[in-house]
């Protein structure tokens, strides 16, 4: 779909226009078309054909013009010619947090700025600071804006890559000569965001296999292309580019293989370590004695014989885990026994509870919480409190009607700016299960962001921080928490941290997950699902988790039911609620 570049397009248009010091009124007016394509459910190219574009809100003849133009040729004039009134450099400003179009057309107009290496050049001399309107605190904000986007550019969140990698490894596994295809690299690892994916096929005809990965019908642009190994550009689903390496090793050399390329290259360097202590050496072909390959045909076979457990993947990052005396048995995805963080058609989901309820049974579930949002978060039809009172009823009864999952009644309830809670007591307690997110003034300052959550985690009725910090992989850094003193209430009180599964998420972050399972902090992973389809990206949270370590028992979902409605209870009774 090309709703989401569209409305990026748009909202470019709105920008660059404010910075040109443009009409208000026609600046709204494409910042209103923007959020319009944005919050579109159906695809706007099917719309253009069946003529349906301007029956939507606030879209006139011209726009419709010119989302037809965008489809036909990917631009719009529009949008070239105020390009063409602003250095090259300047569009890409926009994309620092912290650098609003007002920002970036204060520091063009009045110091010259163009670009990155301008915008870090009046950071570093102080003159950014001295502009009215800017301030040592927008300035540092800035700063870590920068660091942010140039850490974040080039590599694919992990929810766009593994799907993709899947395809690529179907493919590939159909090929003659091909007996096997792993994938490899920081997705085996189940990191957040990847650079290139790393792609292994076992076969003895290189050249061959090679060259069908080189021709596939996927493939943008070959970079390299040799006996044995082949690099390829393949565009992702939202149109931007990945890198895709592709080795084609034989049988006796796969495990060596996988394990080299599997990395991290942290974990790699410390694994050789031991190798060359015994006297050997390990490389992406073996671990060899002399000449004499003692491993390396299948992965496990390395670290039995360098006398380690077999580590799984996402533990292979140099934190400590060639220390383990036995391999952790991590959490799997079928030991998920139900979702605790779901939206409906009530507040801002796409499908209806039942829809969603059959989705969960269809996942063989034992329990899964109904929780749309509460009535601060207004943009997303947030429930007001009589409203919540009917849903309570109206989960109460599909409850009674469907007996092959559990519903638990809930809610993810706004954290208010000063960490009161946006229901009164008495409804919450009315609550099964109940998810406390913010969502809302997500700029305070450290001391006053955590204050916020730890006042939410004291009540007896919040069971799960959701998100707890909000970051949105590659949009939006996360708030200036001090997660330690968050996993300390957390550990005190029995409330579990969320690690919610949505790709764009993945937050609680791996090494949080590790901090609060050391704690003795349970986590809940949830996909957050607002569409049936989004009950997929338990896996995502799946990984996340692996990678900090949590085991089934550490994550409340692998419970069943009576144990989890214990362990509720527990914390209203210990509250005194
Ligand atoms: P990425 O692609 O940036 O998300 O991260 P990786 O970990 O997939 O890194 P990549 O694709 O550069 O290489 C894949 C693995 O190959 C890496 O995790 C470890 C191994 N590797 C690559 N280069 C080296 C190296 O110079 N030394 C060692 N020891 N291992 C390497
Ligand atoms: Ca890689
Ligand atoms: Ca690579
Ligand atoms: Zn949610």
């Amino acid at each position: 779909m090309a709703n989401k570049e569209l409305s990026a397009v748009f909202n470019e248009i709105a920008a660059l226009m404010e910075i040109l010091g443009e009409s208000k009124f026609r600046i709204n007016s494409y910042q209103r078309t923007a959020r319009t394509i944005k919050d579109l459910t159906k695809d706007v190219a099917q719309l253009a054909e069946s003529g349906e574009l301007d029956k939507l809100p606030g879209v006139g003849k011209a726009t419709v013009e010119k989302i037809q133009a965008y489809l036909k040729d990917g631009k719009i004039d529009t949008h070239q010619e105020l390009l063409a009134k602003v250095p090259a450099g300047l569009p890409r400003l926009l994309s620092i947090p912290g650098m609003g179009p007002k920002k970036v057309a204060l520091a063009w107009n009045e110091l010259k700025v163009e670009g990155i290496d301008d915008l870090k050049r009046v950071i570093a001399s102080g003159e950014l600071a001295k502009l009215k309107g800017m301030g040592e605190k927008s300035v540092k904000q800035i700063a870590d804006g920068i660091t942010f986007a140039e850490s974040t550019s080039g590599r694919t969140p992990l929810g766009l890559a593994w799907p993709l990698a899947d395809e690529l490894a179907v493919l590939m596994r159909d090929v003659n000569g091909v007996t096997r295809v792993e994938l490899a690299g920081s997705l085996r690892r189940g990191c957040e965001t990847i650079g290139d994916l790393d792609l292994l096929c076992e076969s003895d005809d290189g050249p061959r296999v090679v060259k069908a990965f080189t021709s596939l019908d996927k493939i943008k642009r070959v970079l390299a292309s040799g006996d044995t190994k082949g690099s390829v550009i393949v565009e992702r689903r939202d149109g931007e580019d990945i890198q895709v390496d592709c080795r084609v090793v034989p049988k006796a050399s796969f495990g060596a293989a996988m394990q080299y390329f599997t990395g991290s290259k942290e974990h790699n360097v410390r694994l050789r370590e031991r190798a060359s202590k015994r006297g050997w050496k390990l490389n992406e072909w073996g671990l060899y004695d002399g000449d004499n390959q003692i491993a390396g045909q299948d992965e496990a076979g390395i670290y039995k014989k360098l006398e380690l457990p077999h580590l799984p993947p996402e533990l292979r990052e140099d934190r400590g885990e060639l220390d383990l005396k036995k391999a952790p048995r991590l959490i799997e995805l079928a030991d998920i026994r139900g979702d605790l963080h779901t939206h409906t058609t009530a507040s801002d989901g796409k499908d209806d509870a039942e829809t969603m309820v059959r989705a969960a049974c269809d996942r063989h579930y034992e329990f899964m919480a109904i929780t749309d949002h509460t009535k601060s978060s207004a943009i997303a039809n947030g429930l007001s409190i009589d409203r919540m009172w009917r849903q309570i009823e109206k989960v109460r009864t599909l409850n009674e009607k469907i007996d092959t999952v559990s519903i638990l009644v809930g809610c993810e309830c706004d954290i208010l700016s000063d960490g009161e809670l946006d229901y009164p007591d008495q409804l919450l307690a009315a609550c099964d299960f109940v998810v406390a997110s913010i969502h809302s003034a997500m700029r305070q300052d450290r001391e006053k962001v955590t204050a916020r959550l730890l006042r939410a985690i004291e009540s007896p009725y919040v069971n799960v921080i959701g998100h707890p910090t909000t970051r949105l992989i590659h949009r939006r850094e996360s708030i200036d928490l001090d997660m330690e003193a968050v996993v300390k209430k957390a550990a005190e009180t029995g409330t579990a941290l969320e690690c919610n599964a949505s790709w764009q998420r993945l937050d609680l972050h791996d090494r949080h997950i590790r901090m609060a399972i050391d704690a003795g902090v349970k986590i809940s992973i949830n996909t957050d699902s607002h569409a049936v389809a989004q009950f997929d990206q338990m896996k995502f949270g799946i990984v996340t988790a692996r990678r900090g370590g949590a085991t089934p028992d550490d994550v409340i979902n692998t419970w069943h039911l009576p144990k989890l409605r214990k362990w509720i209870a527990t914390k209203r009774k210990r509250a005194g609620a």
